[in-house]
């Protein structure tokens, strides 16, 4: 009987093929050419149709136990082959536990934040409040609500940045101060910080376009330089060190009378004098002074009943004084050598 033969032809060669195949992928494309729909069994037991009544039997249960002997096989060889494709991937993607992990850097904050935290942080714990507002601001609430004149050299397109319709870039947080008085008077206590960012028409090592501040007003019956005088000695040593001094200068503000820079005894040389301090024994951290009495009557406070202290600080000074950074540029360009340090 030809269909025998030829079955047993098919389970000699398929079994030799099937142990030739070389991987998973290969032997299933072998599976379907042997036992798939236009497969070489599948095309036998097709012509089976043709045998006569007592061949057919014959043929089908060779057929079938061919069928099973090829399944069997092609079974086998794939567990192995699964086995061998395994063990060859765990060998090439294993991991080395023994190997160094990757130190991955975790950001932190920016030292300028750093630096407004602990000073706002010392405020607070004096019983101020944080006061926010606009950075572009009207020309009134950033100058002429401060007693500042038309000709003040703060004024000169020079100095400022303008913007259309009497807006400006403002050039100091006060304004926050002002809207803060506004909503206030003429209720007292009143007793705020404002750090945020401003902006001058500057630009050098120790000057930038932008910068931050944070200044601060207390209003009160009774208000007078002591208290100005005891508030920034108390942080200036929970600033820069226990043993500090301060000193006042008598200086000139449009929006304080009197006025005063603040310096503060040099933390390197203990006020001997040093290259930090230039040989003076004192470097210059504020200004400060009593609230002008037309900025009072101005926001609805009555400069008859009450007064006030006020005071204003560069961020980028303070943090460059605290950590001996030469150039405020550094704070700005984002390199990660200089963050890092901090
Ligand atoms: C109101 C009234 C008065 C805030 C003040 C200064 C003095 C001052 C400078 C320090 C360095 C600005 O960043 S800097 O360039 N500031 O000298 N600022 S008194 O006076 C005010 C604030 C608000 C209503």
């Amino acid at each position: 009987m030809r269909l025998l033969g030829e079955l047993e032809v098919l389970l000699a060669q398929a079994l030799e093929k099937i142990h030739a195949q070389r991987d998973t992928l290969a032997l299933e494309q072998y599976r379907v050419e042997l036992l798939g729909k236009k497969g070489q069994l599948t095309a036998i037991l097709r012509s089976m149709g043709a045998l006569s009544p007592d061949e057919r039997p014959v043929v089908g249960q060779r057929a079938n136990e061919v069928r099973d002997a090829l399944t069997a096989a092609l079974g086998e060889r794939s567990l192995l082959l699964g086995e061998e494709e395994l063990s060859r991937r765990l060998l090439l993607e294993s991991i080395d536990v023994t190997m160094p992990g990757k130190v991955r850097y975790l950001g932190h904050k920016h030292p300028l934040n750093r630096i407004i935290e602990e000073i706002t942080n010392i405020f607070l714990r004096l019983g101020f409040s944080v006061a926010d507002g606009p950075e572009v601001e009207t020309e009134y609430y950033n100058f002429e609500a401060l007693n500042v004149p038309k000709d003040h050299p703060a004024r000169d397109m020079q100095d400022s940045f303008y913007l259309t319709n009497g807006l400006v870039l403002r050039t100091q947080t006060s304004p926050v101060q002002v809207r803060s008085m506004e909503k206030m008077s003429p209720h007292c206590p009143v007793r705020i910080i404002s750090p945020g960012k401003v902006y001058r028409r500057d630009d050098d090592a120790t000057h930038s376009p932008m910068f931050q501040q944070v200044e601060g007003l207390a209003i009160d019956r009774g208000i007078n330089l002591g208290h100005l005088k005891a508030t920034l000695l108390f942080f200036a040593r929970e600033m820069f060190g226990a043993e500090r001094e301060i000193r006042l200068r008598p200086s000139y503000f449009p929006f304080t009378e009197p006025s005063a820079e603040v310096d503060v005894s040099c933390g390197s040389c203990n006020g001997s004098g040093c290259q930090v301090c230039k040989h003076t024994g004192w470097i210059e951290i504020l200004g400060a002074g009593l609230v002008h009495p037309n900025v009072l009557r101005q926001s609805g406070y009555d400069p008859e009943e009450v007064s006030g202290f006020a005071f204003g600080m560069g961020v980028e000074r303070i943090a460059m004084l605290k950590y001996r950074v030469e150039d405020l540029r550094h704070f700005f360009v984002g390199d990660m050598r200089f963050l890092r340090q901090f």
